[in-house]
């Protein structure tokens, strides 16, 4: 296998970027980490290996205020995630051996990969969102984000939680997005991987999504958690199927 870092550069910010490309490896997956994650938390590599496995090359990538990525991570927000997704696709399309694309993102990004592949749904061969938080545009309409709750016509300057801070703008932004519309204009195959104890996005916003998609598929993982902390390997191994059965 060959990898390497490097950063893809985006309207004068850089995003870090790690590729991984197995010997004669044709295709490629981008990677994208949730909400305060990064590219190599333990989740994120062992999906990614999942794929190198398989023969597809991964493009795993910190996006904005992120990982070691540029930007702060108060001044995130799904706009900056959104136009670095697109970035870092229009990267992998400058890839001579990259023939096929496929988009994998983990809770925020997964809903930002289900975005993406609205955007570049003629480009983008399959999806695989994995414990989607598709419901941040909907809490924050209603006012509720992390266990805060806030007047959702009257945006707070910032919220704090644990030992961060997030800024307004993030829940403005996140207001106005519409993840129905990127669910229907994808037509391509889903996965959709979801553990059925998760504390952070409720399973049923997985089982939604995958219902909506045109060729959606739904995998439960029984007991496990947010980031797969008890059962990564039947994670992997759902990935593993799928891939191996669509492709
Ligand atoms: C929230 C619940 C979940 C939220 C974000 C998430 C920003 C995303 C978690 C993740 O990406 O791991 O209320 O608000």
């Amino acid at each position: 296998m060959h990898s390497s870092q490097f950063f893809i550069p985006d309207d004068g910010i850089r995003l870090n970027a790690k590729l991984d490309i197995p010997e004669g490896s044709d295709r490629l997956v981008i990677v994208i980490h949730g909400f305060t994650g990064h590219m190599e938390e333990v989740h994120i590599t062992a999906v990614s290996s999942a794929f190198n496995d398989l023969g597809y090359a991964t493009l795993r990538v910190d996006m904005y205020g992120h990982g070691h990525s540029d930007g702060a991570f108060r001044d995130h927000t799904l706009f900056k995630w959104m136009t670095n997704a697109l970035t870092v696709i229009d990267y992998a399309r400058g890839l001579d051996f990259a023939k096929e694309i496929y988009l994998c993102g983990h809770s925020q990004g997964g809903l930002l990969v289900m975005l993406a592949a609205g955007m570049r749904r003629e480009l983008i061969r399959g999806l695989i969102p994995l414990s989607p938080a598709a419901m941040i545009p909907e809490i924050c309409r209603r006012g509720e984000m992390l266990g805060h709750s806030f007047d959702p016509d009257n945006i707070p300057e910032e919220i704090a939680f644990d030992d961060k801070t997030l800024g307004g703008n993030y829940l403005r932004v996140a207001q106005t997005i519409r993840v129905e519309d990127a669910i229907d204009r994808y037509d391509g195959p889903v996965l959709i991987v979801h553990g059925d104890d998760d504390e952070s996005v409720p399973v049923q916003v997985g089982i939604d999504a995958a219902n909506r998609y045109k060729n959606g598929t739904l995998k439960l993982i029984p007991g496990d958690d947010h980031c797969y902390n008890r059962h990564l390997d039947q994670v992997v191994g759902a990935v593993k199927a799928w891939m191996s059965a669509n492709f």
